[in-house]
């Protein structure tokens, strides 16, 4: 059969999987927002579905002083004993800790902290010992992939962290998962930093403490070469083996918005390539090293469709699930229903890296329509398309002195700026529409049924390449304003990816 990547879309970054029983279940990074940590599952690799979140309460994450991009870095999920376990960072207090669960679909343990520096953290099982994995530096002050031994139920360290490996060469060694596979061990690793020159590398050995050979054709997956494609920045992956035996590698990789306009502005997302084992033990990924936008393949039967969801509204949407708020929410400021949210705007802005009144959901391709009804009481509600408190687009109504007016506010950088109002009188109901394409946002307010072109905005200026940071855009849906009382009632939300 024939599958596409990117197999999860939009800004779900760091992929880390483990398969139990007939079923893989896939973790990815949320830095600033909650709940944290996302988990998917699929019976086939290609078709995941969202489930829950490993991060859900408040005494499991601190986000309150969390900048963007900063938070909740890339996780590692491992099962062991019939425990899963996922480890990872709050990199903004410098800690990496796991959580536990005996039910996947239920709540997630408090965290246990492990006194390893370092992001990126790994666990690895074998015969009543728990390795413990980071990059950063050992406790003699050498860099690489560090390692320790820990006691799982406490995370106490029973051994020195010491430097297993240094990498090919490459800058940001990081990412490390440790497998034993045909009775030798595999340090896997990324390097070259999470942009363009982004490339999984990798190591053997006889022991789970090394010494590890590196291979000897590092990089063995990286785009950083495919001038002119699509898909780059692919690196940071986990291998999983399938129901037949054969391997894969579940990674991060971006779609840049064209052919040689590099930028992107959906984040990071999940990428499937096929791993294959020579007989030297040695393993080679997709085509040539490289990943593409399809892959042929007769290790998936061709009875597996890739599905894909092409529209998200309020009513066929979870809001457990799809939907996410910065940092710690104001849980009274929201009231979820099953065709509309009523929101409680506060003095809180999108412009600070803090809690405003917002509930996104990733944008998940390039070209979508974004519609939605708001009605208004006071102050300010509308769609955001949101990348960071710098950078972000918003078409939204607003209250003024004598009645209500409808506005389109473009922030990129230090430059913020309202570009168009319309005034709309004592009406304070408006139909809003974005209009999403590679390069373009384009605004649109809707009266008694057509479309009304307000204005335009790049993509680019929300991108990775210009914002920073590690996270995609979300399609937000917030409000401002000093009243007590709900000030924002949204309906019939729609997102529809073409
Ligand atoms: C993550 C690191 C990386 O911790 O980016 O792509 C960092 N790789 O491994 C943030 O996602």
């Amino acid at each position: 059969m024939k599958y596409n990547n990117p197999v999860i879309k939009g800004f779900y970054p760091d992929p880390s999987a483990c398969k139990v029983e007939d079923t893989y279940y896939l973790v990815c990074s949320s830095f600033q927002y909650f709940p944290g940590v996302p988990i998917f599952e699929s019976k086939d690799l290609i078709n995941w579905t969202q489930i829950g979140h490993c991060l859900t309460r408040k005494n499991q994450i601190q986000l309150d002083t969390v900048d963007s991009s900063g938070g909740v870095f890339a996780p590692t999920l491992r099962y062991n004993n019939g425990r899963f376990y996922m480890t990872t960072t709050n990199d903004t207090l410098r800690q990496n800790f796991y959580v536990w669960t005996d039910n996947i679909y239920g709540e997630w343990s408090d965290p246990i902290n492990v006194d390893q520096g370092g992001i990126d953290p790994d666990l690895y099982f074998e015969d009543g010992k728990t390795y413990f994995m980071s990059n950063g530096t050992d406790d003699y002050g050498v860099n690489g992939i560090v390692q320790c031994e820990i006691e799982i139920e406490t995370g106490q360290k029973l051994s020195p962290s010491r430097s297993i490996w240094q990498g090919s060469g490459g800058r940001y060694l990081e990412s490390p998962h440790l497998y034993k596979i045909n009775g030798q061990y595999y340090l896997l690793a990324a390097e070259g930093g999470t942009e363009y020159g982004h490339m999984v590398t990798y190591a053997r050995g006889n022991s789970p403490t090394g010494p590890f050979k590196a291979y000897p054709h590092n990089p063995v997956l990286t785009n950083r070469n495919l001038g002119g494609y699509e898909l780059q920045g692919v690196g940071h992956g986990d291998l999983v083996q399938d129901h037949e035996g054969e391997w894969w590698l579940l990674h991060l990789g971006f779609r840049q918005t064209g052919q040689y306009l590099t930028y992107h502005h959906l984040g990071r997302e999940v990428f499937l390539t096929p791993i294959t084992f020579g007989e030297d033990g040695w393993f080679t990924a997709g085509h040539e090293g490289t990943t593409l936008i399809s892959f042929e393949t007769d290790r998936i039967a061709d009875t597996v469709i890739q599905q894909e969801k092409r529209v998200f509204t309020f009513e066929n949407t979870d809001w457990n699930l799809d939907w996410c708020y910065l940092r710690h929410p104001v849980t009274e400021n929201y009231r979820l229903e099953a065709d509309k949210i009523k929101l409680k705007g506060t003095a809180v802005t999108l412009d600070i890296p803090a809690t405003p009144t917002f509930i996104g959901i990733r944008q998940k391709d390039f070209n979508a329509i974004i519609s939605c009804e708001v009605s208004l009481t006071n102050g300010e509600a509308g769609i955001t398309l949101y990348m960071d408190e710098n950078h972000h687009y918003d078409l939204a109504l607003r209250k003024h002195p004598e009645g209500y007016e409808i506005i389109e506010r473009l922030n990129i950088g230090d430059i913020k700026s309202i570009e168009k109002t319309k005034n709309i009188g004592q009406c304070n109901h408006a139909s809003l529409v974005v209009k999403s394409s590679p390069t373009h946002y384009h605004f649109y307010i809707q009266v008694d049924g057509t479309e009304i072109l307000f204005g335009a905005a790049q993509t680019k200026y929300l991108s990775s390449e210009i914002a920073g940071g590690f996270t995609g855009v979300l399609i937000g849906l917030y409000a401002t304003g000093e009243d007590q009382d709900y000030n924002a009632i949204f309906t019939n939300f729609s997102c529809l990816y073409s």
